[in-house]
């Protein structure tokens, strides 16, 4: 093991190595950070997560669209996207240490909730076994895992999913059947009525998408979404040009019921719910999931630019 204060993002880590970055966290700035358990895995691993909030403001000097202070990062959900979980840790290194006057804006203006390991027991089976293991490690016959991003209850199993528990995109027995999405959502629901923005991070393929996944009908608030998509598809080649595209779930990639950022929108309530599916773009000729370790510094600098302009747009609305 690695000791903390190694840490970088120069290479991929596994699970136990950004475990104990993120508790290493706690000690170092006892008055931000605090770590929350947001659930556990079949394999009896905890789901951490870490929650930053500055105490420099109150909430009644927030005001707008942004009236709730809560921003939810979700990363790891599925074990072979590697991208994801390092690039939500490179957020929550950005949030503490960046003395850049729009990053310090925002890292303390609102209340962080970074969970980088959704699917921990699949993450580390993509480091013993299987680097290509998307789904979670509970045994259902012959095969193993449900997909987490099909198994939440909202309009769960509809569209897009699977009822072979053989298949990559099998949606569970039931709705969070996975004690992964179950415990999640349960920690999630304490925060219910406190979230403006839900950011999930996949990959790949450089796509923004914001709901639906289980039906081509638009949001209530979809003028708004697009403007924030927009805005945050324009962000996010400023620095390298990284070209992203995207639009609603259904249409933009396929149809996908039972997905985090569905529920997140549909039964949280969450105004501004996206998933990332970052680099590399969808016509990569390799293994997009293997994502040269050099590229995670840029992945994260570009995803930084491009939250801090979706914030910065939401709380003009
Ligand atoms: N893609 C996502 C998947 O779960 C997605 C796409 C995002 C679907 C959000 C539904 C909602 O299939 C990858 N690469 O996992
Ligand atoms: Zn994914």
């Amino acid at each position: 093991n690695r000791r903390s204060g190694d840490y970088t993002w120069r290479e991929y880590h596994e699970l136990d190595d950004t475990y104990a970055w993120l508790r290493s966290l706690a000690e170092k700035y006892p008055e931000q950070v605090s770590l929350f358990v947001a659930g556990k895995s079949y394999e009896g691993r905890e789901i951490l997560g870490v929650k930053i909030a500055y105490n420099t403001i109150t909430d009644d000097e927030v005001v707008g669209a942004t009236a709730k202070r809560g921003i939810f990062i979700e990363g790891g959900m599925h074990a072979r996207e590697w991208i994801s979980p390092a690039t939500t840790t490179y957020i929550i290194n950005e949030l503490l240490t960046n003395t850049n006057k729009d990053v310090r804006k925002v890292a303390e203006r609102y209340v962080w909730y970074v969970v980088p390991h959704s699917n921990p027991d699949g993450f580390v089976y993509t480091h013993t076994t299987n680097r290509l293991w998307r789904k979670t490690r509970t045994p259902y016959g012959n095969c193993f895992g449900a997909d987490p991003n099909r198994n939440w209850d909202f309009h769960w199993n509809e569209v897009g999913s699977s009822s072979n528990p053989c298949s990559d995109t099998y949606a569970g027995p039931a709705a969070f059947s996975e004690i992964e999405t179950r415990t999640l959502a349960e920690y999630i629901s304490t925060l219910k009525g406190k979230l403006f923005l839900y950011l999930s991070f996949h990959s790949y393929s450089q796509l923004l998408l914001f709901p639906y996944g289980h039906t081509s009908e638009l949001p209530s608030n979809y003028k708004n979404l697009k403007r924030v998509f927009d805005v945050a598809v324009a962000a996010v080649s400023k620095r390298y040009g990284t070209r992203y595209i995207g639009g609603n779930v259904y249409d933009a990639i396929y149809p996908a019921a039972g997905a985090s950022l569905d529920w997140a929108y549909g039964k949280m309530e969450v105004p501004y719910s996206y998933c990332f599916e970052l680099r590399p773009s969808g016509s990569a000729l390799w293994s997009g999931f293997r994502l040269p370790a050099n590229q995670i510094i840029p992945t994260g600098e570009e995803i930084m630019d491009s939250m801090l302009a979706m914030i910065k747009e939401i709380d003009a609305l």
